[in-house]
């Protein structure tokens, strides 16, 4: 597929731009549906088995977003006051809205997250509450892997076997956000389900590096997945003829594993360019798959204003913070796209002509939402 997206631009904020390959389209045209909420849709049957597979897990359940996987994975995990520990900066701590405490009265126990996205196990044991009327219930730990905010950083069978057995000596579940998981088992070259094997349950989406343009999948034991499908109702996340995006999942699963080397490879490919540009900081052994974020020495040019520069050179990335931005790779970018990128960056920080103040009408940098 050609790099550039229709207008010609590169689009490095996420792999949630990619839109479905031609496969996936005539799948989905052509899919035999069903009202799925009945539990009558061949095509959704068809992915889920396929997903629960993939993962080594009894079943699994389509839901229509990561967002919703893990918080219907909370739900069916755990009661209200019951207590989640987390790193301090997972996406479900960061970016899910405060989804579990405000709707499923979970409470929050973020641990600091390590550069390389795990959290330290003697930590998670320290923070294992002592049964005692004065706290709320230690019940379930969640990991990430890849790790987006640590720069798509991928968590080994080893560390999660290391978890797993601090968990289960407190009798704790463990819950997975695997929205890259497949991303993680191409970089380690192991089967997913050896990446999932130490937890109860686990969420990957198809919707990201797999290309397919809705949808990520919730798995665990049969029981699991029976509490989380009464969770996905009540988040109003029934869906009806749901086989028109399961169609595009099972494409995805088929024939968008593979290629995920592609993108690492071209994260790579940035993340050495941009480490030989003056005023950028990156270590690109640091970078494992398709998720590069990079720092502006001393915030100069802002992230803000870098953004701006490379949006105005047809180049689209993410400022996350005051310091840092985020590239991820994908099925839309070739190796060219990359050179490209750089060439772009190279051209923005030596051009630093737009004032933050213009460029950025509204409130000031450092108060703009970050992602
Ligand atoms: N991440 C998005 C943004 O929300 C930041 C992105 O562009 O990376 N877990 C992880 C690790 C994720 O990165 C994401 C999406 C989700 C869960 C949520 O998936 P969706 O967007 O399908 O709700």
């Amino acid at each position: 597929m050609s790099g550039a997206a229709r207008d010609g631009t590169i689009d490095l904020r996420s792999d949630t731009v990619t839109r479905p390959t031609p496969e996936m389209r005539a799948a989905m045209a052509g899919a035999e549906v069903g009202d799925d909420v009945f539990g009558e849709d061949p095509t959704v049957a068809r992915l889920e088995a396929l997903a629960a597979a993939a993962v080594g897990k009894e079943a699994a359940l389509l839901v229509p977003s990561g967002t919703m996987g893990n918080l219907a994975a909370l739900l069916a995990h755990c009661g209200r006051g019951d207590e989640v520990i987390l790193g301090d900066q997972s996406h479900t701590f960061v970016y899910e809205a405060g989804g579990s405490a405000a709707l499923g009265g979970i409470h929050p126990r973020p641990l600091p997250n390590e550069a390389d996205g795990t959290i330290d196990p003697e930590r998670i044991e320290a923070a294992v509450r002592a049964d005692d009327v004065h706290f709320p219930v230690t019940r379930l730990v969640c990991l990430e892997n890849t790790h987006n905010r640590c720069g798509g950083t991928v968590l080994d069978t080893a560390y999660m076997t290391r978890v797993r057995k601090v968990a289960h000596r407190h009798g704790l579940r463990v819950h997975l956000d695997g929205a890259r998981l497949f991303n993680a088992a191409v970089a380690l070259g192991v089967p997913p389900a050896a990446l999932a094997a130490s937890t109860d349950s686990v969420t990957f989406c198809l919707s990201k590096g797999l290309a397919a343009p809705v949808g990520s999948v919730l798995c665990g034991s049969d029981d699991f997945v029976q509490r989380a499908r009464r969770a996905r109702k009540a988040l109003g996340g029934g869906m009806r003829q749901a086989g028109v995006i399961a169609a595009a999942g099972i494409v995805a699963l088929q024939t968008m594993v593979e290629r995920l080397a592609d993108d690492h490879a071209n994260a790579r490919r940035l993340a050495e360019g941009l480490a030989a540009l003056p005023g950028i900081h990156i270590d690109p052994e640091t970078v494992r798959t398709n998720i590069v974020i990079f720092a502006v020495q001393g915030g100069v040019p802002s992230p803000q204003e870098l953004v701006v520069g490379l949006q105005a050179r047809g180049v689209r990335v993410l400022a996350i913070g005051a310091w840092r931005l985020r590239a991820v790779t994908h099925y839309e970018i070739t190796a060219r796209d990359i050179d490209e990128a750089l060439l772009a960056t190279r051209a923005a920080l030596a051009e630093r002509v737009v004032p933050a103040a213009a460029a950025c009408p509204g409130p000031p940098l450092q108060d703009r939402a970050e992602l």
